[in-house]
């Protein structure tokens, strides 16, 4: 569904016209009544012949109250542009017709109002005036319907008008991330605070934990209500009135947004595309450039802004360009939000824009490479938008992503190492300096069997599980067990080292069970090393047995057992005809590796063989 939002100059009619379309005055103000003026904004509903049931919101018309008008229009997706019969066009229909481009509303209707106070021949000029201001701008084209708010002529027209409108528009996405704008706050005696606006983005249910952006406070949504109707859940594109459990009147306040819990960030700095309104709307000689104040406009936020300009001094009239915008007040923005420049010195609605990506890095104008990811990031999807933000970064987290991309999940055309987004370049990066990494550890420590996983884990600076989708990408990286290593390594030695290997076995054999203890072998910690990982050596306690000696001393221990039942340390002793000081280190390292299981002083059989 979509809401409707009125536009035009003041006293043109929009009120009043609400008033008969709906049977609700939208002027909710004793002192709006009184001078017979819209001050503030208000709000109506109209079921539509399709049985649709449609939210309305009335904005002023006065120049003075131009920032109502503008957070009115951050909640509307179709117009209904009036202009009186008898005025015809004047400026504020000017003001508003560029709002309304500027935030790229294409669905609307034009209402000719106050018709029965003009001949045919007004009429004829205010509809022609009106066509051709409104064929430069998103709403070209849009059907134009005479009607007086007095007579009732032509209402049945214009309520069909809008039917067609909002039923053609785009239905309003769903991306299962909801924001409100807060558009109003009041309390109501024993039921707590009560925040309205348009809800877009997503849905929003009763129970939901929600939270203030972008002061970060919480609460719960107690009831939902739409068109005065209380509902379990409502969807995007509805007027919505959240009764909050736990927020104070003073929670909240217009220019707030009402989020799910952690699914957006507020921020201070985005990039954006940045246009300057044609002369229609600025005059012959506006431009836009970094000097002057000037206001920003989003939702229903405003927020002083200061603009960098990338690749240009100045955007003229008609003209776009790429710029960083500096938000005073952070906001939670999204990739595609649509945002209206004011200039606060000569009360001017010049432009506009459109974020492209809500998590800016502050660069430098200079910066040549930020540009051209400007513009990629312009007119691309949000598909694409994300590749171009991962190359740039080289790596996202996840969570970065989803909020600068606007992206639920990123698609097949981007990288994934576990939470972590990477670019191809820093994938080849990172696979070249753990391929470096652990060959460098191959050349230096040739006996042993790779890198300890940490180490290796370490020099490519990524996170554990991140490490370990890295490893299962790279088919030539061996993951065994705390080292890794190429695939192509092999334990090498030289013939000096197999010389000293052959040594070293040799008088462990010629030992028996009492084979020289390591201090006595002198032989390189290393090269022992090498031996035991390469399962050659069996280390126990401070002395070493042979593979086939280890294995000769359980199956003796474990027959025994198995024919004459638990055995003594003094009794494996006798058995493996050694002394004590090799007997009760041999008996641990059966116990440990399961030949044999520790009862009391005695030896049973162990659960492996
Ligand atoms: N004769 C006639 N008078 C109308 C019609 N529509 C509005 N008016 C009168 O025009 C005056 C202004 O109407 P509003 O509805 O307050 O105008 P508005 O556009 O809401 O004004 P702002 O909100 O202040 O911008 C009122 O006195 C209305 O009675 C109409 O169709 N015919
Ligand atoms: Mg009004």
């Amino acid at each position: 569904m979509h809401v409707i939002g009125t536009a035009g100059h003041v006293d043109h009619g929009k009120s009043t016209l609400v008033q008969r379309l709906t049977g609700i005055d939208p002027d909710r103000f004793a002192e709006e009544k009184r001078r017979g003026l819209t001050i503030d904004l208000g709000f109506a509903w109209l079921p539509m012949p399709s049985g649709n049931e449609i939210g309305i919101i009335d904005v002023p018309g006065h120049e003075r109250f131009i920032k109502n008008m503008l957070a009115g229009a951050g909640g509307m997706s179709v117009c209904l542009f009036v202009v009186a019969a008898n005025e015809g066009w004047m400026p504020q229909s000017t003001e508003h017709l560029a709002i309304l481009d500027v935030l790229g509303i294409s669905s609307g209707v034009v209402a000719l109002t106050k018709a029965d106070m003009v001949d045919e021949e007004t009429l004829e000029l205010a509809r022609e005036e009106a066509t051709d201001h409104l064929e430069r701008t998103s709403l070209s084209g849009s059907p134009i319907v005479a009607v007086s708010a007095v007579t009732g002529d032509g209402i049945d027209e214009l309520v069909a008008a809008l039917d067609e409108a909002t039923t053609n528009a785009p239905p309003p996405a769903d991306r299962g991330r909801p924001r409100l704008w807060v558009d109003r706050v009041f309390t109501i005696a024993g039921a707590g605070t009560v925040v309205t606006g348009t809800l877009a983005g997503g849905g929003l249910e009763v129970g939901h934990e929600i939270e203030i952006s972008p002061e970060g406070r919480h609460a719960r949504v107690r009831t939902i209500q739409s068109h005065k109707k209380e509902v379990d859940a409502i969807g995007p594109g509805n007027r919505v009135a959240l009764n909050l459990a736990g927020l104070e009147r003073q929670g909240a306040e217009r220019g707030d947004a009402v989020v799910r819990a952690s699914q957006w960030r507020p921020t201070h700095l985005v990039d954006a595309q940045v246009r300057v309104l044609p002369e229609w709307a600025v005059g012959p000689d506006h431009n836009l450039s970094e000097k002057g104040s000037h206001l920003l406009y989003v939702g229903s936020a405003e927020t002083p802004v200061r603009i960098k300009l990338f690749g240009t001094a100045a955007i003229e009239a008609g003209g776009t360009g790429f710029a960083q915008l500096f938000l005073r007040d952070p906001l939670p923005l999204a990739r595609g939000d649509r945002f209206v420049l004011r200039d606060a010195g000569r009360r001017l609605s010049f432009g506009g824009g459109v974020v492209l990506d809500p998590l800016a890095r502050n660069a430098r104008r200079s910066d040549e490479a930020h540009l051209a990811l400007l513009r990629r990031l312009a007119g691309s999807s949000d598909a694409d938008a994300l590749v171009a933000l991962v190359d740039a970064e080289g790596a996202l987290a996840m969570r970065d992503a989803r909020l600068r991309s606007g992206l639920d999940r990123p698609g097949d055309n981007v990288r994934r190492l576990d939470s972590l987004l990477v670019s191809d370049d820093r994938f080849e990066r990172l696979s070249s300096e753990l391929h470096t990494a652990i060959a460098d550890h191959h050349a230096s420590k040739p006996l042993e069997q790779g890198m300890p996983r940490e180490s290796a884990r370490a020099a490519t600076g990524l996170e554990g599980g991140s490490f370990d989708a890295l490893l299962d990408a790279l088919a030539d990286v061996v993951s065994e067990g705390a080292v890794v290593r190429l695939e192509s390594h092999v334990v090498s030695m030289s013939s000096e080292q197999r010389r000293a290997r052959d040594q070293v076995i040799a008088a462990i054999e010629g030992g028996g069970f009492t084979p020289p203890l390591n201090k006595d072998l002198g032989a390189d910690p290393a090269l022992l090393r090498a031996l035991v990982d390469s399962g050659e050596l069996v280390r126990i306690g401070d002395f070493h047995l042979t593979a086939a000696q280890s294995a000769e001393a359980r199956s003796k221990v474990r027959a025994q057992i198995e024919s004459e039942g638990p055995m003594t340390v003094a009794q494996i002793r006798d058995l493996l005809g050694t002394s004590r000081k090799y007997a009760v280190p041999l008996c641990e390292w059966l116990d440990q590796t399961g030949a044999t299981l520790r009862q009391g002083d005695t030896r049973i059989l162990g659960p492996r063989p």
